[in-house]
């Protein structure tokens, strides 16, 4: 597995100031190494690449554009970050614009929703602008690329035997996603209920609901599930932001140690409640890897070394060397399992 912990660690510092810098500008994003106005997009040494994530505010976007804005540099090109600050499906589009107009060399997009920034982006290509979704993809067809966090089965599986084995292979279960049009989620979402039905049949998935990657409204629905199903022995949330803010509602509650909280998070935001025995295993990949992965792809795509065709291969930095798969994704590697055993070595 390529977990490229040294390259956390050596940034580990700038993370505090990478943060401050690229929350909160939800309007104006942030550039580094020249400005990318006036750039003439389709030109093979245009590396002015911009990401645009699902929305602002989130750490785990923080850490992929961390990675992204390290390989940036690496590469000599420019690095932006913009955004929205809610994670609605259309809320991208100006966003796209705006950065096409500015005649960037390559977009890297996580995607709210599978069509709704499909036109923006293909005028965007239209324009000679490189396309590349990584975390969360649109259809295939208004992208260059998409880098894959981890292989879809792989993630869905890992999340349900977590719940599995925390409440004992039977009982109660709710899902707390992120945002109803996510195209990741609603991925892992389907082949969890597949997996869930043909492997734990006394397990019963009794309802799905969307906190909106909102810190506020995931703790919200949180209470309002456990409210609706008293017998409910479990919530799997794939989303670094429902996973906190569902275990920070338990961890003050009554139903902490009753309830098992499991998913994807990050460990520095799940530390506190692995800590104090509200979580007891939950998965993610390295997000600064896969913002760095994605840069290197764009970076490839601009300077016509690839086209995303199946086959391809490209050098992606520290992280060696890649090759395109069908569809035109790049997958990044596998899913990983943090513990109390093991969160102590993680910092993002
Ligand atoms: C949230 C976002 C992101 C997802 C992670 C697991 O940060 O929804 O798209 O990949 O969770």
């Amino acid at each position: 597995m390529k977990f490229a912990r040294k390259r956390v660690t050596a940034l580990a510092g700038l993370a505090m100031a990478a943060a401050l810098v690229l929350t909160g500008c939800a309007d104006t994003g942030t550039t580094t190494g020249g400005s990318s106005d006036g750039g003439s997009s389709g030109s093979s040494d245009n590396l002015a690449i911009t990401f645009i994530p699902k929305n602002l505010g989130n750490p785990y976007f923080d850490t992929s554009s961390k990675g992204g804005k390290a390989a940036v540099e690496e590469l000599g090109g420019t690095f932006a970050e913009v955004g929205p600050a809610e994670a609605t499906p259309d809320a991208q589009v100006s966003y796209i614009n705006t950065a096409t107009q500015q005649g960037v060399g390559a977009l890297v997009v996580s995607a709210n929703d599978p069509k709704a920034i499909c036109d923006a982006l293909n005028e965007a290509r239209d324009a000679g602008v490189k396309v590349v979704t990584f975390d969360s993809d649109t259809n295939a067809d208004c992208r260059d690329l998409f880098i894959n966090q981890a292989d879809s089965e792989g993630i869905a599986k890992v999340q349900v035997d977590l719940i599995a084995e925390q409440i004992g292979g039977s009982g109660e279960i709710a899902i707390l996603s992120a945002s109803a049009n996510a195209t990741n989620q609603n991925t892992w979402i389907e082949l969890m209920e597949e997996y869930l039905a043909s492997e734990y049949p006394d397990i019963t998935l009794v309802e799905t609901v969307y906190g909106d990657d909102d810190d506020q409204t995931s703790f919200d629905k949180t209470a309002a599930l456990l409210q609706t199903h008293p017998d409910l022995k479990g919530i799997i949330s794939p989303t670094t932001v429902g996973i906190a803010a569902a275990a920070r509602y338990v961890s003050t509650s009554d139903y902490k140690g009753k309830v098992a909280i499991t998913g994807l998070g990050t460990p520095n935001q799940m530390r506190e409640y692995v800590e104090d025995g509200t979580v007891t295993a939950f998965a993610l990949w390295n997000p600064e890897d896969l913002g760095y992965l994605a840069a290197y792809a764009a970076a490839a795509l601009i300077k016509g070394d690839i086209t995303g065709a199946e086959g391809d291969t490209f050098e992606a930095g520290d992280l060696g060397e890649y090759t395109v798969g069908a569809d035109s994704v790049v997958l990044l590697g596998d899913p990983y399992v943090f513990d109390a055993d093991n969160i102590a070595d993680f910092d993002f």
